[in-house]
């Protein structure tokens, strides 16, 4: 069974007026700002990385479109579940640049006070739940919150993101089914990436799509080109509005590709031939955009630019401010466990200002 695959943009810019979600201009202008914010945040990270100023990213270039349109599509009160790739619906969700940045250093900057691995952020206000490593464990997490939004009567929706590899969990498996039982308002948000680290996705799953599997537990799935962020912002709104109205929940998958490496641990080139990767780079979701902005008149080649350089100096002012930040004081070790430190943990924190015991 092969579902349809949604797709807004066209290849010569143009969009298809039956599916165009008629964003007004100021909308498409945020859309592909945040897409270039969200490519220099991926240029920096990686390049600190290198340079040995912080100890690990992950990347989400080529993958902007689906970060971008998704995140856009959310409203205020809504829930995010993110992946670790997820910092652009992080930064839709109202996450701040220097959070996220604080964050990937792990010193006084990180509002998490370094004790969670980079990439992996967390923000109550933004409403961005925090990242868990183990694949796909934010799926049921998801399914608990939007079952506790459905018995409080909130009509609000909530969003979890994965992967191609993360449908092939039990996680996965656990989610689908308790959302579908109980129509709770949920949008599983895949990014087929077309590989989990190594792994090619025709070794994932011998089903003709991850959308095709939502048949099995009673909700729709959508197919939707990923590299298009107005069909991918169409859907997803499309299913979070379903959602917040109580008609359940809905399984998007998002076919993209992932330019770069797993992540800073990972070499892509080991197991990628290399005219794949540039066939896809033709197929870059922000020039995409910005061919359709320039045919719509809102966009031209010198502002083009200076969108990515505002982008990159924004990124570039950050990182300046994060990196001065201090260490996080030792004793935070033993911190924010109890809400009254007992006494073991206040003799470990004597122990922290002792230069001898540490
Ligand atoms: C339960 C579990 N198994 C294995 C890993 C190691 N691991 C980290 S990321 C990853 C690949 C996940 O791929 P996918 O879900 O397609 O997401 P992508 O990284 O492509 O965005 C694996 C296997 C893990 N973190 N958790």
């Amino acid at each position: 069974m092969e579902l349809p695959l949604r797709v807004v943009l066209r290849e010569d810019g143009s969009a298809d007026p039956e599916l165009d979600p008629g964003l007004d201009d100021e909308a498409l202008r945020i859309l592909f700002r945040k897409m270039a914010l969200l490519r220099a945040l991926d240029e920096k990270g990686l390049n600190l990385q290198r340079a040995g100023r912080i100890g690990f990213y992950i990347g989400a270039t080529g993958q902007e479109a689906a970060e971008i349109g998704s995140g856009f599509a959310l409203e205020e009160g809504d829930w995010v579940f993110p992946s670790y790739r997820d910092q652009g619906v992080a930064l839709l969700q109202g996450y701040p640049l220097s959070e996220l940045i604080g964050q990937l250093f792990g010193n006084s900057s990180d509002v998490t006070k370094g004790r969670q691995m980079p990439n992996h952020w967390c923000d109550r206000a933004a409403r961005v739940v925090s990242v868990s490593s183990p694949v796909a464990t934010q799926l049921p997490q998801a399914v608990g919150t939007a079952y506790a939004a459905k018995l409080r009567g909130e009509k609000i929706a909530v969003i979890g993101y994965f992967g191609d590899g993360g449908s092939s969990t039990g996680e996965f498996h656990a989610a689908m089914n308790f959302a579908g039982v109980f129509r709770t308002p949920n949008v599983f948000f895949c990014s087929n990436n077309r590989y989990a680290i190594s792994l090619p996705v025709a070794r994932q799953t011998a089903a003709a799509s991850i959308a095709a599997k939502a048949a099995a537990y009673g909700i729709p799935g959508v197919r939707v080109d990923g590299n298009d962020v107005l069909a991918v912002f169409r859907v997803t709104r499309d299913a979070l509005e379903r959602a917040r109205a109580g008609e359940g929940p809905t399984l998007i998958e998002a076919l993209t590709y992932r330019i770069g490496s797993h992540s800073t641990s990972d070499d892509a080139t080991r197991y990628r031939p290399a005219e794949e990767v540039e066939a896809w780079r033709g197929k870059d979701p922000i020039k995409r955009f910005a061919a359709h902005l320039k045919q719509r008149g809102l966009l031209d080649d010198p502002e083009e630019k200076a969108v990515f350089e505002e982008a990159r100096e924004e990124v570039r002012r950050t990182v300046a401010v994060c990196e001065a930040a201090p260490p996080v004081p030792p004793e935070s070790l033993v911190e924010d466990v109890y809400a009254e430190m007992p006494w073991h943990l206040e003799e470990q924190r004597e122990w922290t200002r002792m230069p001898e015991k540490r």
